[in-house]
Order: C-alpha cells, then sequence, then structure tokens
C-alpha cells in the first residue's frame, strides 16, 4: 500500500517544536526524554540511521494494514497465511481468543491513532468515514467485556481525540463532528449491563445486541472474572464520561476498582488472578504482574495520572510495594500466592509480563526496569520472540508467540528514560525478526513454535494497534510526529487519550479511602517522582552498568536453581527443605523428611508410587508448609515435564517463489523414517501420489521420483503411504488429513504412529499436515505449479538470500543447508536433548492428583524413583557458572531482609487447619492456572 498524500514520513520537515518536555502529566508521571541527557556508552545512533529504521517501520505498517484492508476487511481480522478476513462463527473456535471478535471490523478500528502517529492523516482520514459508514455495534455476538473496552471503545476514544487534535489544527477532519465519540457512547451503554452485579464487577461477556440478561444473549451465567477484565475499564470509561458528560461510566468503573481494591488480601496487599463477580472471592489465588492481573496495576498508575485522583496513586503504591517485596527477583518476576507470598505459586514467567519494565518506567523505577528488560531480551535473542511462557531456567513452556507488543512498549519507554541508544538497537533486532520470521506475503503472521519458526494464520489487531506506534515512536524524533505524544497518555492497548481530560468535566464523587492504605515506609517513596538520583544518575552509562551483570544471565542460567527457597532457613543454619526435583524415593532420608512433612507414600497396584499428603500427620505446621510446597512442586514438575514429553512439532517450510521460506507451516512428526531433528532437513518439489491415498504402488512414480510426495491421510496405515511412496522414489512424504477444516490451530498435533511392525525399512522422512495447512501446499501448486519445501524440525532462516534461490536446489546445495541448518539449531537440539524422557527419569512422570478433601496427592512411575540424570547433569555442568546469580539471590534476600523485617517465612506459624483450607483452594486455583489461557 501506497503512502497517500498527507503522510510525513520520517525526516519530511515540520514546524520545529519546543524541546521535550521532561514530564509527560501530572507530578508523579516519570516518563522522561533523555535523549539529551545521553553522552557514552553503547554508539549513538544517527540520526539517518533512525530515519531509515523509522521508515521499516512505515513499510511494514503498511504490508499489515495494507493486506488487513485488502484482503479482510470488513472482517475483524487478518488471517496471513490464507489471506482472508477472519470472520467468527465461519472459522473453527479458537475458545476465549475469539471474544474479542464482534464482527464490528476490530482491526480497522484498533488501528486508527496508529494511523495518526505514524503521520498517514490522509489514510486516517478514509479510515474513519469507514468506520463511520460500516461499523455496526449491535450484532448478535457474545464478546469480552474487556477486549472490547480496552480495543474498540479504546480505539474510538483514541481515533476520536486525535480527529479533534486534527480538526483543531485546521487541515484535516474539517467534516468531522463528533461521529466516533457518539459511536463510543452507544459502545458504553452496550457494555454498562455487564455491570449488574452486586459487587460492581462486570461479567466477563457480554452480548452486543441481547446484553446478558435475555435468554438470546448466550452469556451471564460466568460466575469469574480475571482481575485484569474487571480492573482495567477506568480509562476508557472516564474519559468517555468526561468527553461526554455522562457520569455514570467512569462511576461503574471505579466501583469496580473500588471492590477489588477491599478485596486485596490485607497481608500481602496482593490480587489474585480470578475473582468470584458475585461473592468477592479470590477464585485464583496466585498473583503475578502478568496475565491475568497486568493491566489493573497499570490502569491504578495511569489512572492517577489521567484523572489526578491520589486515592490511585496510593493505591497503586501500595501494591507496587508488594510486588517488589514478594513477586519481583530481578530479573525475574515471578508468581506467588497471595496469602503465602513468599511461596512461588509457578517455576515459568508469561510473556504478557514484559509490560511491566515500563510501567516502572511511568513509576519511576528504572534499574529493576533495566533489569527485567535485559533478561526478557536475552530470552528474545535465544528465540527470536518471546515465548507465550518460559521457564525460570529460560526454557520455552508455552511457544506461541502471537505478535505481542509488550516488549517493545518497554524498550521505547525505557529508551525514553534512559536516553540509551541501546534500546534502539534492541528495536532494530525487533524490526529484524518481525521481518525475517514472521512476515508472509499476505501480512504478519503469529508464531505457533517460536522452536520451529512455524506460523499460525493469526494477525491480532493490537499488532497493529501498539507494536507499530511503539516502533515508530522509538525512532521518532520530536518533528516526526505531527502532534505532541507528551499530551497523551497511553491505554494499555496504546491509544492515546488527551491529559486534558483531568480537568474536564469532574462531578464523580471520590470514595474517600485513604485511611485504609497500608502505611509505606519512607524506601517506598524512594521508588517515586521525583528521583533524579535514580532517573538521571549523573553518569550517562548507568543502564549499562545495571545491565552488565545481567550480560550471560539466560545462557548461563542454572537449570531451576534460581527460584526463590527458604533463604532465612539458610542463614539460621537449618537444612534447606527438599525440593521436588531432588526427591528419590530410593533414599531413606528423603522418605523420613516425607514423613515429616506428613507425605506418605502409597504404591499402586500398577507400580506407580503415590504421593498423598496429610497435613495433619506434619511434625510441625512449618513441616506442613514445607509438605505443601513440595506437593505443590512435584505437580508442577510433573506437568511441565509431560509437557517436554511431547515431541515438538515439525516444520513445513515453502521456500519456492512467491514464498521464500516465509510461509512456515506446524507438521506433526513420525514415529518412523528420518527424524528430522537428528538429521539434516529435506528439500525436495510437491508432487502429489496417485492415488492420493498412498495405500497400494503408486502409478506415477515418474511424478513423485526425487520430490516430496503428498498423500491423503486415510484407508490405511501411514507406515505402509510412507512405504509406497519410498518405492516409487519419493525422498520424503507429506501425509494431508482428509478431515476437511482441521487444522493445528484448533486441534493438537500427535506423531504418525508405526504400523506395530519393524519399520526400520522406511528412511525417508514423514510429517503430518492438517487439512488446513494441507490446502496452502495444494492451492500453491494450483497457483505456481513447482512448490518447493523444506522438512525439518526448525525453519531455516529467511535471509535474502534464500529469494535468489529459486533454482531447484541440487543435492549439494541441499547439503550445504542441512549444515547450516544443523548449526542454526544445535542449541535447540541441545536443550531438546536435555530434556528428553530417555535422560530424565522424572519425565514419564504420570500424574493423578487426587484433591481429596485433605488430602494432597502426586504419583510417580517407579522409574522416577530413582537419582535424576537430568538434573544432576545440567547442575554439574553448569554449576561455575551459576554462581553469580546464587550470589546475587544471596544479596537480594540479605537486602529483603533488611529492609522488611516483618517476613520471616520459615518461622512464620500458621494453625493446621488454615493450612489445610488454603490447601484445598490452592490446589484447585493450580489445576484451574494449569488449564488456563493466557
Ligand atoms: C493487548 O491487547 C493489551 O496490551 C492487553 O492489556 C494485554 N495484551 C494485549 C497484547 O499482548
Amino acid at each position: 500500500m501506497s503512502e497517500a498524500g498527507g503522510g510525513r514520513g520520517f525526516g519530511s520537515s515540520v514546524p520545529q517544536r519546543a524541546p521535550w518536555s521532561l514530564v509527560a502529566a501530572t507530578a508523579a508521571l516519570c516518563l522522561v526524554s533523555a535523549t539529551s541527557v545521553w553522552t557514552a556508552g553503547a554508539s549513538p545512533m544517527s540520526r539517518e540511521e533512525k530515519q531509515k529504521l523509522g521508515n521499516q517501520v512505515l513499510e511494514m505498517f503498511d504490508h499489515a494494514y495494507g493486506n488487513y484492508m485488502e484482503h479482510a476487511y470488513p472482517a475483524d481480522e487478518l488471517m496471513p497465511l490464507t489471506c482472508r478476513g477472519r470472520v467468527r462463527g465461519q472459522e473453527p473456535s479458537r475458545g476465549d481468543v475469539d471474544d474479542a471478535l464482534g464482527k464490528f471490523s476490530l482491526t480497522l478500528i484498533d488501528s486508527l491513532d496508529t494511523l495518526v502517529v505514524l503521520n498517514k492523516t490522509k489514510e486516517f482520514e478514509d479510515a474513519v468515514r469507514k468506520v463511520l459508514r460500516d461499523v455496526n455495534l449491535d450484532n448478535d455476538v457474545v464478546v469480552s467485556v474487556f477486549e472490547t473496552n480496552i480495543r474498540v471503545l479504546g480505539g474510538l476514544l483514541g481515533g476520536h481525540s486525535l480527529a479533534i487534535m486534527l480538526k483543531e489544527k485546521g487541515e484535516y477532519m474539517q467534516w468531522y463532528n463528533d461521529e466516533l465519540l457518539q459511536m463510543a457512547k452507544q459502545l458504553g451503554y452496550k457494555l454498562l449491563p455487564a455491570f449488574n452485579t452486586t459487587s460492581g464487577l462486570p461479567y466477563p461477556r457480554i452480548n452486543l445486541k441481547f446484553g446478558i440478561r435475555k435468554p438470546e444473549a448466550r452469556t451471564g451465567t460466568e460466575t469469574d472474572t480475571c482481575t485484569a477484565c474487571a480492573g482495567t475499564l477506568i480509562l476508557e470509561f472516564a474519559a468517555l464520561s468526561r468527553f461526554t458528560g455522562a457520569t455514570i461510566f467512569e462511576e461503574y468503573a471505579r466501583k469496580a476498582l473500588d471492590f477489588l481494591w477491599e478485596k486485596r488480601q490485607r497481608s500481602s496487599n496482593l490480587v489474585g488472578v480470578t475473582i468470584n463477580i458475585h461473592t468477592g472471592d479470590w477464585v485464583r489465588k496466585d498473583s503475578g504482574v502478568g496475565a491475568g492481573i497486568d493491566s489493573y496495576y497499570e490502569y491504578l498508575l495511569k489512572a492517577y495520572v489521567l484523572l489526578g485522583d491520589d486515592s490511585f496513586l496510593e493505591r497503586f503504591n501500595t501494591h507496587y510495594d508488594a510486588i517488589m517485596r514478594y513477586i519481583s527477583q530481578p530479573p525475574l518476576l515471578l508468581d506467588v500466592h497471595i496469602h503465602k507470598p513468599m511461596l512461588n505459586a509457578r517455576t515459568w514467567m508469561d510473556a504478557l509480563l514484559a509490560f511491566f519494565p515500563g510501567l516502572q518506567v511511568l513509576k519511576g523505577d528504572i534499574r529493576p526496569a533495566i533489569e527485567t528488560h535485559e533478561m526478557l531480551y536475552q530470552v528474545i535473542k535465544k528465540h527470536n520472540f518471546l515465548p507465550e511462557a518460559f521457564t525460570t531456567d529460560f526454557r520455552v513452556h508455552w511457544a506461541q508467540h502471537p505478535l505481542r507488543p509488550e516488549f517493545a512498549e518497554s524498550t521505547y519507554f525505557l529508551y525514553k528514560a534512559t536516553g540509551d541508544p541501546y534500546y534502539l538497537e534492541v528495536g532494530k533486532t525487533l524490526i529484524e525478526n518481525l521481518n525475517k520470521y514472521a512476515r508472509v506475503p499476505c501480512g504478519f503472521a503469529a508464531m505457533k513454535d517460536v522452536r520451529t519458526g512455524s506460523h499460525e494464520d493469526r494477525m491480532d489487531s493490537f499488532f497493529l494497534a501498539e507494536m507499530f506506534k511503539y516502533l515508530y515512536l522509538l525512532f521518532a524524533d520530536k518533528e516526526d510526529v505531527i502532534f505532541d505524544i507528551e499530551d497523551y497518555i497511553f491505554t494499555t492497548e496504546a491509544h492515546l487519550l488527551p491529559l486534558w481530560l483531568s480537568t474536564t468535566n469532574q462531578r464523580i464523587s471520590k470514595k474517600n479511602t485513604t485511611s485504609e492504605y497500608t502505611e509505606l515506609d519512607d524506601s517506598n517513596f524512594d521508588w517515586t517522582c521525583p528521583n533524579t538520583q535514580i532517573l538521571f544518575p549523573n553518569d550517562p552509562l548507568y543502564a549499562q552498568s545495571i545491565r552488565e551483570p545481567l550480560k550471560n544471565v539466560v545462557d548461563k542460567s542454572c537449570p531451576r536453581g534460581i527460584i526463590r527457597v527458604r533463604e532465612e532457613s539458610f542463614r539460621s543454619g537449618a537444612k534447606p527443605p527438599l525440593r521436588a526435583r531432588d526427591f528419590m524415593a530410593t533414599n531413606p532420608e528423603h522418605l523420613e523428611i516425607l514423613k515429616k512433612m506428613g507425605v506418605s507414600l502409597i504404591h499402586l497396584k500398577d507400580g506407580r508410587v503415590q504421593l498423598v499428603q496429610h497435613a495433619i500427620q506434619a511434625a510441625s505446621s512449618i513441616d506442613a508448609e514445607d509438605g505443601l510446597r513440595f506437593m505443590q512442586e512435584m505437580i508442577e514438575l510433573s506437568s511441565q515435564q509431560q509437557k517436554e514429553q511431547q515431541l515438538p512439532p515439525r516444520a513445513v517450510q515453502i521456500v519456492s517463489h512467491p514464498f521464500f521460506g516465509r510461509v512456515v507451516l506446524t507438521a506433526g512428526p513420525a514415529q518412523f523414517g528420518l527424524d528430522l531433528s537428528k538429521h539434516k532437513e529435506t528439500r525436495g518439489f510437491v508432487a502429489s501420489s496417485k492415488p492420493y491415498n498412498g495405500c497400494s504402488e503408486l502409478t506415477n512414480p515418474e511424478a513423485v521420483t526425487g520430490k516430496i510426495a503428498l498423500i491423503q491421510r486415510g484407508q490405511c496405515m501411514f507406515a505402509e503411504k510412507a512405504r509406497n511412496i519410498q518405492n516409487a522414489g519419493a525422498i520424503g512424504g507429506i501425509v494431508i488429513d482428509d478431515n476437511e477444516g482441521s487444522s493445528s490451530d484448533t486441534a493438537p498435533l500427535f506423531q504418525m504412529a508405526g504400523d506395530g511392525k519393524d519399520t526400520d525399512d522406511i528412511t525417508i522422512p514423514m510429517l503430518f499436515l492438517f487439512s488446513k495447512e494441507g490446502s496452502i501446499i495444494l492451492d500453491a501448486i494450483r497457483e505456481y505449479e513447482e512448490v518447493e519445501v523444506l522438512l525439518s524440525d526448525k525453519a531455516k532462516d529467511r535471509d535474502p538470500e534464500m529469494e535468489n534461490e529459486e533454482q531447484p536446489s541440487s543435492e549439494n546445495d541441499s547439503q550445504n543447508q542441512s549444515a547450516e541448518q544443523i548449526a542454526s539449531s544445535s542449541q535447540e537440539v541441545d536443550l531438546v536433548d536435555q530434556e528428553s524422557p530417555e535422560e530424565s527419569s522424572l519425565n514419564s512422570h504420570p500424574e493423578s492428583l487426587s484433591p481429596a478433601d485433605t488430602d494432597n496427592a502426586a504419583s510417580i512411575s517407579p522409574s522416577e524413583q530413582n537419582s535424576n540424570p537430568t538434573e544432576n547433569h545440567e547442575t554439574t555442568s553448569l554449576d561455575g557458572e551459576c554462581t553469580d546469580l546464587d550470589n546475587q539471590l544471596q544479596e537480594q534476600s540479605e537486602t529483603e531482609e533488611d529492609s522488611n523485617p516483618n517476613v520471616s517465612w520459615g518461622k512464620k506459624v500458621q494453625p493446621i487447619d488454615s493450612i489445610l483450607a488454603d490447601w484445598n483452594e490452592d490446589i484447585e486455583a493450580f489445576e484451574m492456572m494449569e488449564k488456563d489461557e493466557l
């Protein structure tokens, strides 16, 4: 898509403005531009290069937005692999993720203010006209209240904010008469019925046409919502009230926030992930800063900035103090239990927490922001993108990456706060990776698996709302944006709301809750503005000096070695409690410890051993608590290792013109034939076999010889198909599902099993594609005839050279690429090897949980009763490299103890009854947590 008139790219001349102001909003807002402060450190980036990168971002936006408008609009989102619109009801359901889609041209609305930030004013004008002409907010469709608020209401309000700004300038939008605001108001009224609960917390979903109550609504029976879902409304709702004068919206959003505040866990000052909207009971009591809670904290601080109401800042500070005390273990941010905050609830982190360093910048607490951001960047360098979840030792936990913008957001804010050009280099890497791995001919596709580089047919609207804004602004100088960005605050979806709203229509009565706030000691306010010492240390190398010790934190991490343990116990000379990962059922000392903790072993008939905890039988309440944690660790270890046992998917990468490796399909492996994880990849042109089911001798051997044969699933065993195509001379095979419409987006991948006989005779690689992925290849054959693919365990990097590889590859080429591929994936293979079931006895954990009334149970198989060679191996080989981190932890724990004398987790005595009650809730919450999607 070409940039239409009116758009100004980087480097064009616009009237010079005043230099950056120091502070964007009210007194506590610490978002500062320090670009002029920087004098040394990482090499500064020239204006030319920044402009070049800015223009690259513009071109990428055009590619994403242009393809959406051309191939998907008026649908909600673009499906970039099949190059069409995603219309709810017409595609297989993806569960909760689809609740963002309300048949209201979501991507267009979410993109409105991005167009203005990127100086595409003419396109903005066109887009607003399309929204007014085409969008219907009255569809009979059940949508998420949270997503509709942040993306659609926020999108309309952001569009309105910039439309009136442009109108005032006198050139564009002269015809505009608050039409977007009227739509926003209409939508606001549509969302209000969701708040019809005694608590004031909104229902999680609403039917746009029928609301909640009517039978046709098909919603309104839910009992739970996430904290972020109920606590991320105030910016949009208050803006709507203040723009329109209708106070009801701000009142409802405030009421929900007040309720959440009342329900915080009073001793830890933390909130859980999920809450019952009727009773206010916490349903999930784990607490972090990522999925399910993230933007609740964000909105408390930003509500203070936008509305100038001190109570929001006080609440935020109270929560922030708790976060820094319990959740922050720099550079990690690890979930804990709200009522046992020294107890980690997980051994992994989710990608959504990547926004937190950006929020810390706004708060003015730069040091931990730099540390966490650096850790995240190293994870990205390892996997090209931030996987949806990764473990504390930085292995992939959930492998998808839906092009989330949070890390770019934090990078932008950190650059503004420090002026360190390092963050420009980080942004450059993000741009390169997006182009190299996510760009497809029809937009940008989410990563299905960051390890293989395979794609998902999905481009979420937040990619346009947020990613391009933050990347563009990162490289922009003040004159590259046609308005002053510092006059606005970013919502969680990066929509822009003007700060002047703070003094407009303030007719909402504020609840006086100040007396309820926790007394905070002075140290808490060291983190808040104004603290120019921390924000603007005189040393320009400040950020670099904080990053330096963390340089190799990801590569040299000691597997599972950096989770907080009970430091107090160590220092008092007590033995550290038994960790689940160290447990050996053959070690009498361990069995003795188990007994003390109230954990008994039951030998099951099938040879497995079941662990059951009766807290009441523990020697003391502290032992009971240790037992509780041991059981929880055992369950988590078990589920994590079950996950690791699943064979990682393989990749089918289309390498011929016009794909050039940009489309990567997720494929299932086979239990027979060439193992692509151990051997080189196979590259070749594809040809359909005859008969297509491959169940008898092929009648077209000349067509498949030297090629990768396509065969349809069904009618005979996979191994039989493999033999038939191998006999016909094929060098590989792709089985395509015969179940029309199936897709790896909606169905779990599986391995193709052998036929029960010896399959050693099958030497070619075989992969499985669901029907949707298979049809991408079949469509490509129809269109381009010659289609060449690469079968591998990880997609090959798409460097520009691949575009020159239009000639059919010779065997030599293939060998060379193989070497390259093996080299590029060796790190990954090692990692997988380390975790392979053969090497880790705990990998074969058959989890069996029996949350009987007061019992906690987990089962292990006999093979698990030995020591864990993987753990031993990993710990031994990395021992030396863990020293730094261990020291850091030691130092951190000492600091924690100094600054927090009230916390003495090891000594806290909790009555057995309350431990049992907590445990039952924990175990349910834990099971739900594992099931939950981000
Ligand atoms: C966005 O829709 C918003 O930032 C939300 O708060 C959570 N994250 C997604 C994008 O990852």
